[in-house]
């Protein structure tokens, strides 16, 4: 981390404003728009988007919507990470913000998405403590199958009640949920993240240690030698996908590239 700039992948997570859906009151004048609303997601992982479940954000975090795409779209992201993307192309006007309201994370919990290339039909945002405000979009899209920081935070939620009680989060956005075997990966199957968080016993959101060994085995193991076991790349090595997803991503309009 910190050496040179990081390339991420902007996921276009739709807000679903049908009728009836959760939305805060300052994002009411989009419900009945043609204008697309999104949690702009940033991974470093883009090939791995079929395994999503849930989406993250900081629940203290500061948010905002912005007008930030070129075609009308609405991010909901970091004012630190729109200002970024608006001298990255992504603005109507070369470094211009337009930003519609503040937000904070506390509005977002339980917003209902509709995730790119996931299997599961609507996921739904969740609050984890360890997202940072300071990196990306502050918005983090979660495959806890792949991913030890995603699989402990969705544990947390469904070990404990007090938890979902505190951050208002109500059982059908986190019991449901399971995590969706996507990528084979050397030594630890099909379920990476899962099993190197038994192996590691990490015990919460907050071990940090024992995530920090976790994460370091998986991303290495998986990326450099997983094999994708979903998707019209099933049968690809991770490493060899990885790009071609992201481009196919990129020209469907589903992700925007994002670099800091
Ligand atoms: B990755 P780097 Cl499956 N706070 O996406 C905390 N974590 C953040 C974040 C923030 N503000 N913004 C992005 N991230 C996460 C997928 C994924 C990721 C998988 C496996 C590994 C992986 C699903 N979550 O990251 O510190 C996002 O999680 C491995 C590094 O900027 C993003 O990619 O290097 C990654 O951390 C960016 O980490």
């Amino acid at each position: 981390e910190g050496v040179g700039p990081q390339d991420y992948t902007i996921i276009k997570l739709e807000v679903i404003t049908a009728p009836g859906t959760q939305l805060p009151a300052a994002l009411e004048q989009y419900r009945d728009q043609k204008k697309g609303l999104y949690l702009a997601a940033a991974t470093l992982r883009p090939e791995t988007m079929y395994g999503q479940t849930n989406c993250w954000v900081q629940p203290d975090g500061e948010y905002g919507a912005f007008e930030v795409s070129t075609n009308g779209d609405v991010f909901i992201c970091t004012e630190r990470s729109a200002r970024n993307m608006c001298y990255q192309g992504l603005s109507p006007e070369h470094g211009k913000v337009s930003k519609v309201c503040d937000l904070r994370g506390w509005d977002l919990i339980g917003l209902a998405l509709r995730a790119p290339n996931a299997m599961i039909e609507t996921v739904y945002v969740l609050p984890l403590l360890t997202v940072s405000a300071a990196k990306g979009t502050g918005v983090v899209t979660s495959v806890p199958s792949d991913a030890p920081d995603d699989f402990r935070g969705l544990q947390d939620l469904k070990e404990k009640p007090a938890l979902r009680q505190k951050f208002g989060v109500k059982d059908e956005w986190v019991l449901p949920f399971e995590p969706v075997p996507i990528i084979d990966t050397p030594d630890f199957g099909p379920l990476a993240a899962v099993t190197a968080c038994e192996q590691y016993k990490v015990q919460s959101q907050n071990d940090r240690d024992a995530l920090a060994k976790a994460k370091e085995e998986v991303y290495k193991k998986g990326f450099y030698g997983g094999v994708l076991t979903v998707g019209p790349h099933k049968g690809e090595s991770v490493e060899k996908a990885k790009p071609i997803i992201r481009d196919e991503m990129l020209a469907a309009g589903q992700a925007v590239a994002y670099a800091e």
